[in-house]
C-alpha cells in the first residue's frame, strides 16, 4: 500500500512542502494518541512529548493547539501560524516560506461523548514582504492554498488531504506510525439523498434555506419527488468525511441569531480547507452567494455560510438562492 510520501511526490509537491506536511502530521499523531486516552488524557499525560508535560490538566483542544504550535515553530518551514485557538497570528521563523492555518480540534465538545473530532489545516505560501507577526499575510483567498486537509480521530485515525492534484484519504497504521493510502483520488457522487444541517436553527435561517430544506423534508410527496435522510455529527470534520466517502450536502448557512456573524464556521480554519478537499473530489463549496475559495478574507477569524458536497445537490440548493434575488 502506498505511503503518504510517495503519493505527495507523485502529485508533484515540492520537497519543503512535503517536509512541512510530515511535520504537521507528526503533531497530529501525537494528538491522535492523546485523544485516544479519552478521559485519561488529563490524568496520565503522554510519554510522547516533554514539552507539554505538566499541562495535562488542560482541555484537549488547548493541548492540541500547543502541540501543533510547538511542532510547527520548531520546524523552521513556517513563517506564521493562525489558529482558531489564538487571538492573533503566532510568528515563527522570519525566513519560513509557508503560512499554516488550523483548527486544532474541531468538534471539541464531542470529546465528552467519545465521538468524532479532528484537526483541520491549510497551507499557503508566505508573502516575502510580510513580517512574521503581520495578520494581513493570511488575508488571501482560498484559491491560494497549496495544501489542505484534516485528520479525523475516529475508530481509526484518517487523513484526507489535497495538494491540488485530487483528494486522497489515508489511514494511520498504528503498527508502524505511517499514513497509508487507502482511498486514492476520491470522488464525491454528484447526486445524493442525504443532507446534514443543524435543523434546530431553522427559524433563524434565510428564506432560500428554509424553502430548500422544506422541500428536502417533504421528500417523495414534495417537488423533489424523492425521500432524503438527515445526519449530523456536530463536528464538521466528521460530517465532511461522510460526504467525501459517500456523498451528501453539508450546510451551516447564514442565520440571524447574531447578525454581525455571517455564519458559524470559520473561513480560514474550516470552510476553505474543506472547500479545497471537496472541489478536488469533484464536489462544490459555496456560501450561497459565491464560491467559498474566492472569498477575500477581511480578518483571520472571519466566519462564512457554508454549503458543500455533492455537485448536483449543491447546484440545486443554489437555485433557491438565485430565485430569491
Ligand atoms: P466546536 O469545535 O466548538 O465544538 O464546534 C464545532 C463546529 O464548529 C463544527 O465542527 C460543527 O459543524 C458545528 O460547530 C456544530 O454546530 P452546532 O453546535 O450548531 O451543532
Amino acid at each position: 500500500m502506498k505511503r503518504l510520501n510517495s503519493q505527495l511526490q507523485k502529485d508533484g509537491a515540492p520537497l519543503e512542502l512535503i517536509l512541512l506536511i510530515r511535520t504537521l502530521l507528526a503533531g497530529c499523531k501525537e494528538i491522535s494518541f492523546r485523544v485516544s486516552q479519552g478521559a485519561l488524557a488529563g490524568v496520565l499525560g503522554s510519554t510522547l512529548s516533554e514539552n507539554v508535560q505538566g499541562e495535562t490538566q488542560k482541555k484537549l483542544d488547548v493541548i492540541s493547539n500547543q502541540i501543533l504550535k510547538d511542532t510547527l515553530k520548531e520546524s523552521g518551514y513556517v513563517k506564521a501560524i493562525s489558529s482558531e485557538e489564538e487571538d492573533t497570528v503566532v510568528p515563527c521563523n522570519p525566513n519560513g516560506n509557508y503560512l499554516v492555518s488550523f483548527d486544532p480540534l474541531d468538534g471539541s465538545s464531542n470529546t465528552e461523548i467519545n465521538s468524532l473530532i479532528g484537526t483541520i489545516f491549510s497551507i499557503a505560501h508566505a508573502p516575502q514582504w510580510m513580517d512574521a507577526d503581520d495578520p494581513s499575510a493570511f488575508l488571501q483567498p482560498g484559491t491560494q492554498m497549496v495544501a489542505a486537509g484534516y485528520v479525523l480521530y475516529g475508530p481509526s485515525t484518517m487523513l484526507a488531504m489535497t495538494t491540488g492534484k485530487g483528494t486522497h484519504i489515508y489511514t494511520l497504521d498504528k503498527t508502524h506510525g505511517g499514513f497509508l493510502l487507502t482511498h486514492p483520488n476520491i470522488q464525491v457522487p454528484a447526486q445524493t439523498s442525504e443532507f446534514a444541517i443543524n435543523a434546530s436553527n431553522q427559524r433563524h435561517w434565510e428564506a432560500p434555506m428554509k424553502a430548500y430544506v422544506g422541500d428536502l423534508l417533504a421528500g417523495a410527496d414534495g417537488p423533489r419527488e424523492k425521500n432524503f435522510n438527515m445526519r449530523w455529527v456536530a463536528a464538521m470534520v466528521g460530517d465532511i468525511h461522510r460526504v467525501l466517502c459517500r456523498g451528501g450536502i453539508f450546510m451551516y448557512p447564514y442565520d440571524n441569531r447574531n447578525p454581525s456573524k455571517a455564519g458559524k464556521l470559520r473561513l480560514l480554519y474550516e470552510a476553505n480547507p474543506m472547500a479545497f478537499l471537496m472541489e478536488q473530489a469533484g464536489g462544490l463549496a459555496n456560501t450561497g452567494h459565491g464560491r467559498i475559495m474566492e472569498v477575500m478574507p477581511t480578518e483571520i477569524h472571519q466566519r462564512v455560510p457554508v454549503l458543500l458536497g455533492s455537485k448536483e445537490e449543491v447546484e440545486t440548493c443554489l437555485t433557491y438562492y438565485a430565485d430569491a434575488k
